[in-house]
C-alpha cells in the first residue's frame, strides 16, 4: 500500500478547493490517513522543497507556499503515487490532461493548486517530515475490498 503526502496549497485554500480535492481523491477509492489545516512556517517549507534550492523558481516557491494555509494530508492506496500525480495533472497546468485538477482549476505553474509525493521513498520521507506517527490513522473501511484487489 502507497501512501503520499498531499497539500491542498494556499491558491487552492483561498479558492475554496479543498472539498473539490478531497472529493477526487475519495472517489478515486484513495483512502485518507491524515489531515491537518495548517500555516507552514518558512523552515518546513524550505526542507520541503530542498531539492528545488538554487533554481529560479525557488524563492517564489517558498513564499507561495508559506503565504496562507495549506491543508496538509495523507493518502494511501495500492498504485497511490501514480494515481494521485494522475488525478492532480501535470505541474504545467497547460500540459495537465483534461479532467485532472490542474486542467481543470490552472492555468500557472506557480499557482497549481496541489502537492503529490513523486515516488513510494518521497511519499514515506515526505509524510514522516509533515506528520507525527501518531497523527497517521491506521484504518479499514468496508468498501475496501471492493477498491482494494488484495
Ligand atoms: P510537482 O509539484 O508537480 O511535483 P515540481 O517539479 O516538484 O512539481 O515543482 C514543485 C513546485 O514548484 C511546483 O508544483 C510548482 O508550484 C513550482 N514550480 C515548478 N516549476 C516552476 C516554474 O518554472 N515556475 C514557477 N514555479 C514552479
Ligand atoms: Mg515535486
Amino acid at each position: 500500500m502507497e501512501r503520499s503526502l498531499v497539500l491542498v496549497k494556499p491558491d487552492g485554500v483561498q479558492r475554496a478547493l479543498i472539498g473539490e480535492v478531497i472529493a477526487r481523491l475519495e472517489r478515486r477509492g484513495l483512502r485518507l490517513v491524515a489531515a491537518k489545516f495548517i500555516q507552514v512556517s518558512k523552515q518546513l517549507a524550505e526542507t520541503h522543497y530542498a531539492i528545488h534550492k538554487g533554481k529560479a523558481f525557488y524563492e517564489g516557491l517558498i513564499s507561495y507556499i508559506t503565504s496562507a494555509p495549506v491543508m496538509a494530508m495523507v493518502w494511501e492506496g495500492p498504485n497511490a503515487i501514480a494515481a494521485i500525480r494522475q488525478t492532480m495533472g501535470s505541474t504545467r497546468p497547460t500540459e495537465a490532461a483534461p479532467g485532472s485538477l490542474r486542467h481543470d482549476f490552472a492555468l500557472e505553474v506557480g499557482r497549481n493548486l496541489t502537492h503529490a509525493s513523486d515516488s513510494v521513498e518521497n511519499g514515506a520521507s515526505e509524510v514522516a517530515l509533515w506528520f507525527k506517527p501518531e497523527e497517521l490513522v491506521n484504518w479499514n473501511r468496508e468498501i475496501d475490498e471492493w477498491i482494494f484487489e488484495k
